[in-house]
């Protein structure tokens, strides 16, 4: 970004995760420098992405509206742009109804801007309104949902500091969220607790892992009733919470009789010993605690809901230090799914399905919004030509998808409309009628929540380059074209408001006190009562208790199913969940070449370390390095997302890996 456009003063918050970092711009060496006394980074400090956040901001910018004519994008006046996305909007309502619409966005944007999102789908009459980073975290925030009656970390980054245990599954916190990590889980671990790192593959975080499982892919259900059951066999439940807090217990001690530690551990690919010493390390801890990504996500909630059982079992919810926390990605990625940028729920976590939230809606819109839940964002894609006509996308890029290539390109080319807000081209804008530029982070005002539910302010340090407009300014004028609705606003504090009376978790908040460093939700709930700590003496269902419910191992997808979970002969992949940001250092673009595999793997296939081999799966073969090392455990092998898409599909992907004919 060219400095002069650039505003020192203005401390706003980082993009780059859900971390919530506060920043400001430092003219000195270009970069970002972080405030010290913030929420989350209070010492000051920024990680490396986020030290380099204001950079890239000036290239590739869109800048103009543009239409397609005769197979072209062209550059039109934004009076013409936004009247071509409402009609084009308005046509497919009207020949095949509201559902026949999706809108996709914005875990990159304000809660504002998601509030718009989905107040112009629902008072269009479609649930149809989803954001695609619920798919990193939503096994785990249905499953809390359901159990806890809240998706949101249970706990805070200050408190957690206070476990004594530290369990990590699927994730990688200590690069992927490396402030939240050095601010609650290094020093904590450093100063003697324990950190137990459930993952096939070791990563940075297994470094400072006091013990290390890796699984079978898709057996963590099972390696966590393993330990569930060696902490019942050693008598190390917490009686107490169990009677108070806890229903089902009788029924879940039982079916815990199905799962033998010294018979069962080898099918989760875990040492019998090594389970009895981790359930003994968490079940005797005082405040133990689960911290979860993306390396869960894969299997329909059974991992997520089996942890959830281990920690009602050892009574680590409700207080300092313990509790169930996923640690999201994207900067508002909380706060998008809180403003109700998804299908199935209203603002605040309130089901669609629940009159009294639809009338709380209707008294501020004068219009009340469809009581079936709509469909999330894969299923929308898939029927894009079909059931969906005409799409509106903010700020993501649905066409780079699980989808294979072909697949892909035929729905996206299906679709009778598509419009696009954006910063820069990309994938999806490729196939838009419509697309129009948009603002980034550090030009725009607004609010956005946090990993651990804390609401901080965006501010605007720069104004959008060329013709760009704020995605706030360009929803608003885009809900007036479309309904008939107020959607007259005087500016993002204006709609933080009315959301803040529609959206419970929000309720009596004000836009003075996010600006003024910023506050946390459940907001009515008081700071020292439960803030902090969701669950403390009730849990967000309204009751005092949450059931035990029995481990499905069955359920989770890949456990029957000896190929899937590397068990037999077949190897399965690893990825990171993330393509882009990391690609780009030299050191990165190395490491994605390579595939890591098992030292004994690797010797059955004749694979030496260095060789060219060729992966395969069934949607096709890459050529990677092989690296031969224990990081991943044997029956596995792992790629960086950005070369191994091309063989991913839904769920986990089985793979080949053979020396390639082609040797160095
Ligand atoms: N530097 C950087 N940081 C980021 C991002 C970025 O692009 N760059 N992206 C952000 C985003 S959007 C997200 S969603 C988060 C992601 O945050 P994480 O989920 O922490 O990220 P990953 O590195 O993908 O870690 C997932 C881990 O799950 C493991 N895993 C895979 N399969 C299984 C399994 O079956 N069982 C278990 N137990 N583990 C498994 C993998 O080996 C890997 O170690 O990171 C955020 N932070
Ligand atoms: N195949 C495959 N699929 C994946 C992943 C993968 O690694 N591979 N990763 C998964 C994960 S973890 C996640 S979080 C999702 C992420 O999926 P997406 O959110 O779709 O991520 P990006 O591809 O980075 O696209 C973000 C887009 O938002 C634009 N943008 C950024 N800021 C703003 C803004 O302020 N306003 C507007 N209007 N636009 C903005 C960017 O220019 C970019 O085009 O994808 C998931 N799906
Ligand atoms: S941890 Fe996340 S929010 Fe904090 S500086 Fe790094 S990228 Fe930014
Ligand atoms: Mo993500």
């Amino acid at each position: 970004m060219s400095q002069e456009r650039l505003d020192e003063r203005t401390e706003t918050t980082c993009p780059r995760c859900a971390v919530g970092c506060r920043l400001r711009y430092d003219e000195a060496t270009g970069r970002a420098t972080g405030v010290e006394g913030a929420r989350v980074n209070r010492e000051g400090r920024l990680c490396p992405k986020g030290i380099a956040a204001f950079e890239g901001l000036d290239e590739d910018r869109l800048t103009t509206p543009l239409v397609r004519r005769d197979g072209d994008l062209e550059s039109v006046s934004w009076e013409e742009a936004l009247d071509r996305v409402a009609s084009g909007i308005e046509r497919v309502r009207e020949r095949h109804g509201p559902d026949a619409l999706a809108f996709f966005g914005a875990p990159r944007c304000t809660n504002e801007e998601n509030y718009l999102l989905q107040k112009i789908a629902r008072s269009l009459g479609t649930n149809n309104a989803d954001n695609r980073a619920r798919s990193c975290h939503d096994a785990t925030a249905e499953a809390m949902e359901a159990r806890l009656g809240s998706g949101g970390t249970t706990n805070s980054l200050d408190d957690l500091a206070e476990a004594d245990v530290f369990l990590v599954a699927g994730a990688n916190p200590a690069e992927r969220q490396p402030i939240a990590f050095d601010r609650c889980v290094r020093p904590a671990v450093n100063d003697g607790a324990a950190l137990l790192h459930l993952d096939p593959r070791a990563n940075r975080t297994t470094r400072l892992a006091t013990q290390h499982l890796a699984p079978h892919p898709g057996r963590d259900a099972l390696a966590v009733a393993l330990l569930v059951r060696a902490i019942l066999d050693a008598g190390l439940e917490d009686r107490a919470f169990v009677a108070e807090r806890t229903t089902g217990f009788d029924a879940f001690a039982r079916s815990m009789e199905r799962f033998d530690v010294a018979a069962d551990a080898e099918r989760a690919g875990l040492d019998p010993a090594a389970v009895r010493e981790a359930a003994e390390t968490f079940g005797e801890a005082d405040r133990a605690a689960v911290v979860t990504g993306t390396g869960i996500e894969d299997d329909e909630g059974t991992t997520p809901n089996a942890l959830l059982d281990l920690l009602l079992v050892t009574g680590n919810l409700g207080k300092r230090g313990v509790g169930m926390n996923p640690f999201r990605g994207l900067v508002n990625e909380q706060g998008a799914s809180d403003m109700g940028a998804r299908p199935d729920c209203l603002p605040g976590e309130a089901p669609v399905s629940d009159a009294d939230a639809r009338a709380r809606v209707a008294a501020e819109w004068g219009v009340e919004p469809p009581a079936e839940s709509g469909r999330s964002e894969p299923d929308l894609v898939r029927e894009f030509g079909s059931g969906v006509r005409g799409a509106f996308v903010l700020g993501e890029n649905p066409a780079v998808n699980r989808l294979d290539d072909a697949t892909s390109e035929r729905l996206f080319a299906d679709l009778d409309f598509l419009a696009v807000q954006d910063v820069a081209p990309n994938e999806t804008t490729a196939f838009a009628d419509v697309v129009l530029p948009a603002s980034a982070w550090a030009e725009k005002e607004g609010t956005v929540t946090n990993l651990d539910r804390q609401v901080q302010a965006l501010r605007p340090a720069a104004s959008p380059p060329g013709r760009a407009r704020r995605d706030f300014d360009v929803l608003a004028d885009l809900g007036a074209r479309l309904t008939d609705i107020d959607f007259e606003y005087d500016g993002p504090p204006a709609v933080f408001d009315e959301m803040t009376r529609v959206n419970p978790l929000y309720a009596g908040m004000e836009y003075e006190g996010v600006l003024d460093g910023g506050e946390r939700w459940p907001f009515s709930e008081g700071e020292s009562e439960g803030q902090d700590i969701l669950h403390r003496k009730r849990f967000r269902t309204g009751r005092q208790r949450a059931p035990l419910e029995p481990i499905d191992v069955a359920a989770s997808g890949t456990a029957g199913d000896d190929r899937d979970s590397g068990d037999g002969d077949g190897l399965v992949l690893l990825t990171e969940s993330r393509v882009d940001e990391d690609a780009g250092s030299p050191s990165a673009r190395r490491e994605a070449a390579t595939v890591q595999i098992n030292p004994a793997d690797a010797a059955t296939r004749d694979i030496v370390d260095g060789a060219q081999v060729a992966v395969e799966s069934d949607r096709g073969t890459v050529t990677l390095r092989a690296r031969c090392t224990d990081a991943v455990r044997e029956g596995t092998v792992f790629a960086h997302a950005s070369v191994a898409d091309p063989l991913v599909g839904e769920g986990r992907t089985p793979v080949e890996v053979t020396q390639s004919r082609l040797r160095e």
